[in-house]
């Protein structure tokens, strides 16, 4: 998943990790000193050059010399040799597709956690530079998190999700997804086809509901979408159902008709989230479309779907920081059981992963 991106870090690493080495030919025999060290003193005795040093004979050979390292404040790696690998990084960011301003943000936060980094007594370099890139990229993409089952267990009932988002990103067959991801979570569904525009949108949702043995509500091809979403809520209130899943059709974003008809769902059923669908596929339109679909009808989170297909992953760490919105799901196949949530430090560690 997300390959690119994985290629592009490790790469930028690797380089980093290099400029370290050059810049410190000597750094390695001294970590590797000063970790013996530490595991014999077992604990987190530090190097700090004013530390009382009554303890001199008992520290071994090794202290003198960490002791002069710290007081010199020997960096990892300074501004100017970072340069060229931050540069080639964010271009490297672009090119998959990340945001401009996100790849800006990563390639900031690099840069002030790494520049003047001192190496640490018991930390490689190579792991201070794994941990800051780890940390800028956590930064862009938990923006927004929250507990998803928790708000809708909270929520009163019934709760009304509305999945918006341009045709084809995968909003009915997520609704299917979310349908049985609801069930095994003992929270019950109605399914409501806002999609009365598209010819044969009917047939592809109701396939899903009887599949999954759930009610749908739908009504005739050009019908009223806030009307049959209203209706979902009226059966689900009657027949104590915990969420209502409405879908709606996927024009372009730059359609007023379709903004008009959110602002209706809006007004006449309030839903109490929008989740706004797209594909990572679609890279840096994903992005924008996220941007747009917020600023017309404003979201609460969002859904890439076909994670599993080939993409570089710049819409899934962008489109969070964006949009100040969370991604809360991806779609990673075809299947109903093809959804998990999205969780920021897996994403990070499968981006970071060395195989
Ligand atoms: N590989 C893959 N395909 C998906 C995923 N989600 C949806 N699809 C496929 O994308 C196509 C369009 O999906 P659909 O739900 O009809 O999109 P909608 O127009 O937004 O409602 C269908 O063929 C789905 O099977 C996913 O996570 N992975
Ligand atoms: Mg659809």
């Amino acid at each position: 998943m997300f390959d690119g991106l994985k290629e592009k870090l490790g790469r930028f690493k690797a380089d980093v990790e290099a400029e370290a080495d050059a810049e410190a030919p000597d750094a390695e025999a001294a970590t590797a000193e000063s970790t013996d060290a530490a595991a014999a003193e077992s604990g987190d005795a530090g190097v700090d050059s004013d530390e009382p040093s009554t303890t001199d004979e008992d520290e071994g050979p090794g202290f003198a010399k960490r002791a002069a390292l710290a007081a010199t404040g020997k960096t990892i790696i300074t501004e100017e040799e970072l340069e060229a690998p931050l540069e080639q990084l964010e271009l490297e960011l672009l090119a998959g597709d990340v945001e401009m301003s996100v790849a800006r943000e990563i390639t900031e936060n690099i840069r002030e956690q790494l520049v003047g980094e001192t190496r640490k007594q018991v930390e490689s370099g190579e792991m201070v530079i794994a941990r800051a890139i780890a940390d800028a990229l956590r930064e862009v993409i938990s923006v927004g998190q929250f507990d998803f089952d928790a708000r809708i267990a909270d929520a009163d009932k019934p709760v009304v999700l509305v999945f918006t988002g341009v045709n084809g990103v995968g909003k009915t067959t997520s609704i299917a997804k979310l349908a049985r991801y609801f069930e095994e979570r003992g929270v019950s569904t109605v399914l409501a086809n806002g999609d009365t525009y598209r010819a044969g949108a009917n047939e592809q949702i109701r396939e899903h509901a009887e599949t999954l043995d759930k009610k749908l509500i739908a009504h005739q091809q050009g019908g009223d979408p806030a009307a049959v979403i209203y209706d979902a809520v009226e059966f689900a209130k009657a027949n104590d159902i915990d969420v209502v899943l409405g879908d709606t059709a996927g024009r372009l974003h730059t359609s007023n008709d379709l903004m008009a008809q959110l602002e209706k769902i809006d007004r006449v059923v309030a839903p109490d989230m929008t989740l706004f669908v797209d594909e990572a596929v679609a890279g840096q339109d994903a992005t924008n479309r996220a941007r747009e679909f917020n600023d017309a009808a404003e979201i609460d989170g969002a859904i890439l779907t076909k994670a599993d297909a080939d993409s570089q992953g710049g819409a899934a760490i962008s489109i969070a920081h964006v949009t100040g919105k969370p991604i809360l799901f991806l779609g990673t196949g075809q299947a109903y059981d093809d959804i998990e949530r999205f969780d920021p430090d897996v994403i990070v560690s499968r981006l970071l992963d060395d195989e």
